[in-house]
């Protein structure tokens, strides 16, 4: 009699599945309208272009920069950067600013970075005063952020992610990997490649 029990499994089977599908189909249109306010969530912003340098000055400093793409409907902000202990103590998120009218040494500088730099090795020393013109100055920002469908570049003068206790000198041609985070999403990790500039 198992002849007959095996159509009728079958039978059991193909039904199951057709309900699994139709199921499934609708709530996928359920999630759809749902997805649709939420999107910015799903889409990570996306890293490329990353690359890092050492400092010409200062020996245990280095920069990164690199291009961020943030295809989703919603303001992303990278608030966090992190490189491993082997590479670098610590990685910071800096804005570099330029100072006009300043004809000062870097005086300035050195009470804005106080707080979160020890020493004064940064104060005069930083690895972008080889922009052109006026004092540049560097300052640890708190986040950065990227408009929804925008592209945001860090680059020399302006955004980067600063290198700090470098364990030794970056090498050019070496890759570093670099974390970085997103407010509400994964870790990304990238590889930015040493260069001289
Ligand atoms: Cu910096």
């Amino acid at each position: 009699m198992t002849s007959i029990r095996l159509p009728l499994a079958a039978a059991g089977l193909a039904l199951a599945a057709a309900s699994f599908v139709t199921g499934c189909g609708k709530d996928e249109t359920g999630t759809t309208a749902a997805t649709t306010t939420t999107a910015a969530i799903a889409a990570p912003p996306v890293v490329s272009d990353a690359w890092c340098r050492t400092s010409p000055m200062v020996a245990d400093a280095g920069a990164c920069y690199l291009v961020i793409s943030n295809s989703s409907s919603e303001a992303a902000r990278l608030v966090g950067a992190s490189v491993p202990p082997s590479i670098a103590g610590k990685a910071e998120l800096h804005e570099t600013v330029q100072v006009g009218g300043m004809e000062g040494s870097g005086t300035t500088t050195g009470a804005g970075m106080g707080s979160s730099s020890p020493g004064g090795t940064m104060a005069g020393n930083m690895p972008d005063t080889t922009m052109s013109g006026g004092m540049m100055q560097m300052r640890e920002v708190d986040a950065i952020e990227v408009p929804a469908g925008g592209t945001v570049e860090l680059k020399p003068g302006g955004y980067h992610v600063m290198l700090l206790e470098l364990a030794e000198p970056l090498t050019e041609g070496t890759m570093v990997p670099l974390t970085l985070r997103f407010e509400g999403f994964d870790p990304v990790v990238v590889e930015a490649e040493v260069r001289s500039g």
